[in-house]
């Protein structure tokens, strides 16, 4: 038996110098050396002898296990230092190849048409004004002529905080109060951009949340046709000058009269399609004569001030403008939709 295993280290040995990756590695591992290989099986069977030639066996076994081990060792560091440097050489960095292009992001659909809404009015004379996220009950209903109870709220379903009186702004209106208190009795002309929250049922053409732009104009002798012609050259600016746009009659609480401002839907042309509610306009603002009791409440005396006051929904105008069919795509996070823009 003492030949025998002699015989098998010879063979090990030369199975071994065969080897050339890391999966004959591991196969001659589990051939000779591992629990089922012929190296461990064979020292098993060291019972099998006389006892007088078990230590002698025994021994031998022992060295023959060593010399594996230690050559198996040697064989794997080899073949691990080739691999490596077979892999250096195929993956080269070749320096001069051009880079690999980073992908591009982009503005967001509302951001683009933000900065476009807010382009054309701040070449008209506006100036931005930031106006609060959250509001309080006083300034987003009471001070534009809405008391508590009064039914015109009902046109804004609103999200309350747990603190009573403060909630979710529905509309950029508060900021009118905002900044005729911090301005009067001087001369206005703002816009408010910023997102509004209303409790609403989702759908095709509205969100729970979404932009507004506010606008307005505060001063001695401003007149409905200076309304009118602001919002006709916006719309012209915006949209082109071919397309046909009407003003209809509305009512908000805040503003005497006060009108809504259609633009002929873009998606069907004016033959009716479900985001126009099949009438082929979508509206995209409501406006009118500022409230004299708002004027009051900002701190102008409205025997002698007058202004105008629009506001409108960037995202519906989006919508018009680049064919987008639901509303709901653009807080839905999608980058198919995004990456469009
Ligand atoms: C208002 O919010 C008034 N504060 C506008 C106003 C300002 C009138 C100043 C007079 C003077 P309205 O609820 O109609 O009005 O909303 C104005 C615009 O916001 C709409 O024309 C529409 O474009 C947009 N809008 C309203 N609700 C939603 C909604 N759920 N999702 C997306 N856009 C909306």
């Amino acid at each position: 038996m003492l030949e025998a295993l002699d015989r098998l280290y010879e063979e090990a040995r030369n199975a071994l110098e065969a080897v050339a990756d890391s999966e004959g590695l591991s196969a001659w591992y589990s051939r000779y050396l591992g629990r089922k290989g012929a190296v461990t099986q064979m020292v098993r069977r060291v019972g099998e002898l006389p006892k007088e030639e078990r230590p002698a066996f025994g021994r031998r076994a022992n060295e023959v296990k060593a010399a594996l081990e230690a050559a198996f060792q040697a064989r794997s560091r080899a073949i691990k230092e080739a691999e490596i440097a077979r892999e250096v050489e195929a993956g080269a960095i070749d320096v001069t190849l051009p880079g690999r292009p980073l992908p591009r992001g982009r503005l967001h659909p509302s951001t683009r048409i933000l900065r476009e809404i807010v382009a054309i009015l701040t070449r008209m004379g506006f100036q931005v004004y930031r106006s609060r996220d959250v509001e309080t009950d006083e300034y987003n209903f009471q001070l534009l002529n809405m008391p508590p109870h009064h039914p015109a709220r009902d046109m804004w379903d609103t999200f309350y905080t747990t603190e009573p009186g403060v909630l979710l702004r529905t509309h950029t209106s508060p900021g009118q109060i905002h900044a005729m208190r911090e301005y009067a009795p001087h001369p206005i002309r703002v816009i408010l951009p910023g997102m509004c929250y209303r409790y609403e049922q989702i759908t095709a053409r509205s969100e729970i949340q979404f932009n507004q732009v506010e606008g307005l104009a505060v001063g001695r002798r401003i007149t409905m046709t200076d309304l009118k012609g602001t919002l006709v050259e916006f719309a012209r600016q915006l949209f082109g000058e071919d397309r046909p746009y009407r003003f209809r009659c509305s009512h908000f609480p805040f503003t005497e009269p006060s009108v809504e401002m259609d633009i002929q839907c873009i998606l069907c042309g004016g033959e009716g399609c479900p985001v126009c509610k099949h009438t082929g306009w979508l509206e995209i603002m409501g406006a009118g004569m500022v409230h004299p009791v708002v004027l009051r409440n900002g701190g102008y005396d409205p025997n002698v001030y007058s202004g105008f006051a629009f506001g409108m929904g960037p995202e519906r105008i989006a919508m018009l403008k680049y064919g987008i069919n639901d509303i709901r795509y653009f807080w839905g996070n999608d980058l198919r939709f995004l990456e469009q823009f």
